[in-house]
């Protein structure tokens, strides 16, 4: 029997060695995080893994996938159910200012940290907002829904396999591998010739919305490891002839806790792909759309935390507008100096970060046995509660736009003047018939149930984190 958990975790493996095999410098850097990891594990064997297990950390990855309709995101969303993930927040990329990306965006993981521990595999997941007027034209729209009609992403078979999967709790072992194999299809890179002209059509209003809708079949973008070290990662892989983009997204190195995520990647290989051209002639080409991304994950923020952080990326907008990407991170640097504690203490002392407290065997909630239960501060100083981070388990909007952003070939086209379509987490939920969760309210969750467990353990009234 595959439960979830075991489902979620060869998911994985398999779509990762299925990746590998088709852009080999993949391969290349899970071996140079790797390296980087075990060198940081060496190297400071006492933090290394403040931010979890190193055996979780080089096992974990993310993937990013993207589809045309509210249908083909319900179908996923059912795979992604069956391996334990469930929908979290909503992302809406349309705003930004200098790519057009006419999507919104979920992602899917497991939402409990006992199941975090587990496997961690998370996948953001973009679907195309085909009636944006902003990007495209009444008539393009309708060319474009009734290609996405047309075709099939994922097929009944696994869609009733992963059905049956969330409703029984798992899968046979011989449906199990059934059932792996045919998700994991679902994402392989097709040799199906590509339309030229309705690619270009496509490609012209936007890169991603030609990547999605001008090819019948859907593919993994990218599988990202996860790093303790990405500005080293970057200078290795960077030491290897590979071009990076020219900047790590997010939080700035510095001498003070990890908040978020940092991310980077290289460029968008070309890939041979076939074209079918307007006389109907086959050919080859190639095409530049999946690109290979790493990252490294900090501390999550509570909402006082994020609402912080998102102030301090406006500060270093306006510092850096037109700078190098040297000057932009000397700017980033001092506004973390100025606006951020430099201790994980200094963070839940004000409410920015969240974190799991854990009561020491053996340890007094009171200071005598007939005396006052002791504040969260007096416990942790008396080492009676120890307090560690809680890790940030979803993306920056931000930092997405610019991955986008900086792999494609080129900005595509819009017209702001003109209304969007709405698009919500309502929207999304409704697209799916399933709950998208609220990241801010999952991890208050995890760090309430971390301190009733210790008040319990304790023998003390309930307690709550400074906020
Ligand atoms: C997703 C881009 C965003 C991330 O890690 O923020 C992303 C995509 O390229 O489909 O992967
Ligand atoms: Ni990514």
């Amino acid at each position: 029997m595959y439960d979830s958990h075991r489902l979620r975790a060869a998911f994985a493996r398999s779509l990762s060695a299925m990746y590998g095999a088709e852009v080999p410098a993949y391969h290349t850097l899970v071996d140079v995080s790797t390296a980087v990891n075990t060198d940081v594990a060496a190297a400071h064997p006492d933090t290394a893994e403040r931010l979890g297990r190193i055996d979780r950390v080089t096992a974990e990855r993310h993937g990013a996938i993207r589809v045309g309709t509210a249908a083909e995101l319900r179908r996923v969303a059912q795979i992604f159910a069956a391996l334990g993930m469930e929908p979290v927040g909503f992302y809406d990329l349309r705003g930004d200012a200098a790519t057009s990306l006419p999507i919104v965006s979920t992602a899917f993981r497991p939402t409990t940290s006992g199941a975090l521990a587990l496997n961690p595999f998370r996948v953001f997941t973009s679907v195309l907002v085909t009636d944006d007027r902003r990007y495209f034209d009444a008539d393009l729209t309708a060319e474009l829904d009734a290609f996405l009609a047309a075709r099939t992403l994922f097929g009944d078979e696994v869609v009733e396999l992963a059905a049956r999967a969330e409703a029984d709790g798992g899968l046979s072992d011989a449906d199990a591998e059934r059932f792996l194999r045919l998700a994991t299809a679902c994402f392989e890179l097709s040799d199906e010739p590509v339309d030229r002209a309705w690619y270009g059509r496509l490609a012209h209003v936007s890169g991603v919305a030609a990547d999605i809708g001008g090819v019948t079949t859907t593919h993994i973008n990218h599988l990202t490891p996860r790093v303790l070290d990405i500005d080293d990662l970057y200078a290795r892989m960077a030491a290897l002839g590979i071009t990076m983009i020219d900047e790590i997204q997010g939080p700035p190195r510095w001498e003070g806790p990890d908040v978020l995520l940092r991310q980077t990647s290289f460029k968008a290989l070309a890939e041979r792909r076939r074209f079918r051209e307007p006389d109907g002639s086959v050919v080859d080409g190639t095409l530049s759309v999946r690109f290979g991304e790493v990252e490294q994950r900090g501390i999550a923020l509570t909402p006082a935390g994020r609402d912080r952080y998102d102030r301090m990326i406006v500060a270093v907008d306006e510092g850096a507008a037109g700078a190098t990407p040297a000057e932009r991170n000397e700017v980033k640097l001092a506004v973390w100096r100025e606006h951020l504690p430099t201790t994980e203490q200094g963070l839940a002392d004000a409410g920015l970060a969240f974190f799991e407290y854990t009561a020491v065997p053996g340890a007094r909630g009171r200071p005598a046995d007939d005396g006052a239960p002791s504040s969260l501060a007096e416990l942790l100083a008396s080492g009676a509660l120890v307090r560690t981070p809680i890790v940030y388990e979803d993306f920056l909007p931000r930092s997405a736009a610019g991955i986008f952003a900086s792999n494609l070939d080129s900005a595509g086209s819009r017209d702001s003047t003109r209304e969007g379509a709405p698009r919500d987490e309502g929207w999304l939920a409704d697209a799916m018939g399933r709950v998208v969760h609220d990241p801010m309210e999952l991890y208050a969750a995890q760090q309430q149930a971390s301190l009733d467990a210790a008040a319990a353990a304790l023998r003390i009234p309930a307690l709550t984190a400074p906020s």
